[in-house]
Parts: C-alpha cells; structure tokens; sequence
C-alpha cells in the first residue's frame, strides 16, 4: 500500500508530524510518583501525567513520604513510619513490589536524592535532639557516612547532572539559604543571599539553573529558578500559598510542585518559564512530593 508516491510522501510527513508531536509532548506514557492522604494515611501513588489511573504502592497504616525514582527507573526510594516513630528510609520496585528497609539507625530519615549513577542516595537525618544533617548512603552495602556536620541545620540534598556536587538547604547563616558543595561534602558554597527564607533547591537535567522556594516577595512563599551560579532569579509563580518540593520533568520543559493554593495540597505542572500551570491531582485530600519518572 505504500508504492504509490503520493500516499508514500503523506505517510512519511505524517509520520514526522507524529513524531514531533512525541518529542514536544515527552512520554506520553511517563509517570509522577507523589504522597496522598485520600486513603487515611500518607501513602504513596503514581499517576499519568494528567493526573489520571492515580495507582496507590504503599499499603501501610503509618505514614509513607517522599518517593524519589531511582536513574532507571526501576525502584523507588521513599521514607515511611512503619518501623517506629522515627522515618527510615525503604526501597521498592517501580510496582510497589519487593518494599525493603535501607536504613536502620536511631535518626529520622527523609529526602532521599538518588546519585545519577544509582550507586548512592543523599539524605537528610535528624538525630535525637539535633539538626539536620545530610547523609550518603552506599546502596550496594547500605553503609551511611555524614557528608555536613556543622552546627546549622542542612538538608533537602539534590545532585547535579554530573553526579559531582549536591545542592542542599541551610541555615548555618541564620536563615534558610540554598548551598552547593562537592559531593564528598568538602567546599560548601552559598548561591543565595537573601535575609528570607530560601529552601527546596533542585537541578535542572542540564545543570544550568536551580529552582527553588523562596518567601524573598515579602507574600508567602513563590517558586523561583535562577542560574546555576545563583544569578538570574527569577519568580515563577504568583499566587501566595505554600508551595513544597518543585521538581524538573526529565527533558527540563517543565516543573512539578506541590501548593495549598486552591484550599488543599494538590500537584501541580508548569512549563519551566512558569507559564500554562496546571492543577492535576484535583483531589480533596492533601497531596504531596512530586516525583517524575525518568
Ligand atoms: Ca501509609
Ligand atoms: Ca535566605
Ligand atoms: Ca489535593
């Protein structure tokens, strides 16, 4: 059917017109991971990207945070209540299949960051009666080791492309600002300087800008995205609300958050420039913690 010249050139253009609809689009069939309480307690779920087939993987009657995919998309790293009072970290298949304890010590655990290699998970800790501080876990043997150790509070790690720096949240000045330092833990750097609080940091795919929470407006809290270097700042959002955890898509077009600005917690998406914001969960009950899919 195809050897006649014109259905051949109309097939192929379609063709292109499909396939560029595809690229622009992302994978249609892409995932977010993200907490909810629509079934009584924090569990996580995953969704299409409208929000639809929502899919609950926990099934616990403590609370389950934060799920984080692992580079290949294979499993998801979270923390949950389950073992006690104090969150750990806990791994599953993709599924929900297969859930595993990582960390076992006397902290609370939470924010895990998957290293772009899959090797390690950065994370925060809260000892009994301490600051936060951020961890390294060795996936391979589960061995953890601190990479801060200062007197302020640090936390909410997010690792650049290349696996060698981890963004991170601090108040060792006072206020919440947003630092870089190696991944090793040596060299800490602050990006931001602004006598509000400055928290939430995440990097984009290609390495060359951060966004980010900031109550900076004087408003409530915004998101914000500036350069990798701390330059550049520029506000997203402007609507004063809470706003947890923006999130870059993997192709770097756009940015997941979470915001009580229509009266509960719901999911939202962007476009990176912050235009076209969409509310994709809709749901009464709180939700939280978007995670893309790789
Ligand atoms: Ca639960
Ligand atoms: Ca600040
Ligand atoms: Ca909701």
């Amino acid at each position: 059917m195809f050897n006649h010249p014109r259905r051949l050139l109309f097939f192929s253009v379609s063709l292109i017109l499909l396939l560029a609809a595809c690229s622009s689009t992302g994978n249609a069939q892409q995932k977010i991971a993200f907490t909810s309480v629509r079934d009584g307690n924090q569990e996580i779920y995953v969704m299409a990207l409208d929000g639809s087939e929502p899919t609950r993987l926990t099934d616990e009657p403590t609370n389950d945070f934060g799920p984080i995919w692992s580079p290949d998309g294979s499993r998801i790293v979270f923390s949950s209540k389950r073992a006690g009072p104090q969150r750990q970290l806990y791994v599953m298949n993709a599924d929900g299949t297969a859930q595993t304890r990582l960390t076992v010590d006397e902290g609370d655990d939470s924010s895990p960051a998957w290293s772009p290699d899959g090797e390690q998970i950065a994370y925060q800790q809260r000892g009994n009666g301490t600051t936060f501080q951020i961890h390294l876990l060795n996936v391979a043997d589960g061995v953890s080791r601190n990479l801060t150790s200062g007197p302020g509070n640090d936390g909410v790690p997010s690792w650049s492309p290349d696996g060698k720096q981890l963004l991170f949240q601090s108040d060792r000045d006072g206020n919440l600002e947003i630092y870089v330092m190696s991944a090793d833990g040596s060299g800490a750097v602050r990006l931001t300087d602004d006598p509000a609080d400055d928290w939430s940091p995440d990097w984009s795919p290609d390495g060359k800008r951060i966004v980010f929470v900031s109550e900076r407006a004087g408003e409530g809290a915004e998101i914000y995205v500036m350069d990798a270097d701390g330059s550049a700042v520029t506000r997203l959002t402007n609507i004063p609300a809470d706003y947890e955890t923006p999130t870059w898509s993997p192709d770097g077009a756009q940015i997941a958050f979470s915001s009580s600005r229509d009266g509960n917690y719901e999911i939202y998406i962007m476009n990176a420039d912050g235009s076209e914001q969409k509310n994709i969960t809709n749901h009464p009950a709180d939700d939280h913690s978007p995670a893309w899919q790789p």
